[in-house]
């Protein structure tokens, strides 16, 4: 279902509006930021010298440590006395990057998530199981107001408590769930131990993102709970969930909400714009947030874009799924790899669960990464529950190999016994990161 026309707007019909969103929050910014208008002052460049959309690109970056270092509030460009909500997301190191929101940011945000289900296949007067954490993560309560505002019932369990989740999954008939792919996973694993098939559940369509995941990944969560999943992206710098969402007709990429989100990519060595279809770091620029505008922001996160008309019917650019972010890439012995892709192929291993981490160490000045995985239930039966099984050593060779091949990189294996690998109810912890912790060899 397509709820608003601008969804179907041609190249030319959406650069007018972006360019007109873009004048006036860029006056707004100048006008009501300290910290912009001393950087546009210090570039030598007047919130008049951005005449078209091309002009943005003389403007410099945002990034993380900016929000940090501008903490709690100093990067608002409303009194606090205009705003409605805040949202804060811890990070891993220092300060937490606290966002704002005016009433009508809240209602836009509400608009574009409602927009976002309805692109994955939801519609009003149906049900939908929100098992996005609620607090101060933008998961739950922006798929909750994007829920309600389509029309939708909407249950906001929010994350953990499994049995409860299942219960009502069994009870309430949702046919649309939100969630990690991670939590999801769990919580089919879950249903299958307790001898319930996901399958017969009412649920048509899955909703899932926060956290980087495979086509694989996809492949068996549409398998076990026998729907469409769809990939659902978003931050909480640039606004929260549903900055872009794939599509069910096509599931071929992430449609952006580009009238209210400007995307650039760029090579995040030379900051300069990549070709598209070509993988980047995603920049954003925010057209119509009030409290809290980001200009030109960095997200750290790699993928690409595409133009062209979608089998949907849609128009608007779309992006690859994101493989991860920067800081979250690895460098073994000089080769870049995500934890994503060595998920892609890990999950084309036989016998193996897709719950795994990457441990990290140093041994001297390398970089030595253990994979750790877990077998499946059939496969702990077949070799008798015995860990030390020639199978298992021929696992763990197999899993090599593909490593080297596919990912070009070598890595120890750990394969554990079912239920070892911590199970998230979030987001998924996928690296343990111990390189502080050098091991002199
Ligand atoms: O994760 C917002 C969100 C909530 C998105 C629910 C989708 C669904 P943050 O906690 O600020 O906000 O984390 C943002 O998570 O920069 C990406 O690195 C990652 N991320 C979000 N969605 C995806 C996705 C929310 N679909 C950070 N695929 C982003 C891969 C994702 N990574």
């Amino acid at each position: 279902m397509i709820l608003h026309q601008i969804e179907t707007a041609s190249k030319e019909e959406m650069q007018e509006v972006q360019l007109k969103r873009l004048k006036k929050t860029i006056g707004n910014v100048y006008e009501n930021v300290r910290f912009h208008r001393e950087r546009f002052d210090d570039a030598g460049i007047s919130p008049d010298d951005i005449r078209s959309l091309d002009d943005l690109r003389n403007l410099p970056f945002m990034k993380k440590s900016d929000l940090r270092a501008h903490y709690p509030f100093g990067l608002f460009a409303v009194e606090q006395k205009e705003l409605v909500r805040i949202h804060a997301s811890s990070g891993t190191s220092g300060k937490p990057t606290v966002v704002g929101y005016t009433k009508t940011d809240i209602e836009m945000w509400g608009d574009l998530v409602a927009r976002a289900i309805a692109i994955a296949g939801g519609g009003p007067g149906e049900i939908l199981h929100n098992a996005y954490g609620y607090g101060l993560f933008t998961g739950g309560l922006g798929l909750h107001y994007g829920s309600e505002a389509l029309g939708m019932a909407t249950v906001p369990i929010s994350g953990g408590n499994t049995g409860r989740q299942i219960t009502l999954i069994e009870d309430f008939k949702p046919t649309v769930i939100c969630g990690t792919p991670s939590y999801l996973l769990n919580i089919a694993e879950q249903m299958e131990e307790d001898g319930k098939d996901p399958r017969k559940t009412a649920l048509k369509y899955g909703i899932f993102g926060a956290e980087p995941w495979s086509e694989e990944m996809r492949r068996t969560l549409e398998e076990k709970f026998d729907i469409k999943a769809c990939d659902i992206y978003g931050l909480s710098e640039v606004m929260g969930p549903g900055v872009a969402m794939e599509c069910h007709e096509a599931q071929d990429g992430l449609h952006i909400a580009e009238d209210h989100f400007f995307v650039e990519v760029i090579d995040p060595d030379i900051l300069e714009p990549v070709p598209d279809g070509q993988d980047g770091e995603l920049v954003f620029t925010s057209l119509t947030k009030e409290a809290f505008p980001v200009i030109r922001y960095r997200s750290g996160d790699i993928a690409s874009i595409q133009r062209g008309k979608c089998k949907c019917g849609r128009t608007t650019l779309k992006m690859s799924r994101v493989k991860g972010r920067i800081d979250d890439m690895l460098i073994i012995r000089g080769v870049n790899v995500f934890p994503s892709e060595i998920e892609h192929y890990l999950l084309s291993v036989d016998g193996i669960v897709p719950h795994y981490q990457l441990h990290l160490t140093k041994k001297g000045t390398m970089q030595h990464v253990e994979l750790q995985v877990e077998v499946d239930d059939n496969f702990y039966y077949e070799i008798n529950r015995d860990m030390e099984h020639e199978e298992v050593r021929d696992l763990v060779k197999e899993i090599q190999r593909i490593m080297k091949s596919r990912c070009l990189i070598s890595v120890d294996v750990k394969v554990h016994k079912p239920k070892m690998i911590p199970r998230s109810q979030g987001k998924a912890v996928r690296i343990i990161d111990r390189t502080k912790e050098t091991v002199e060899v």
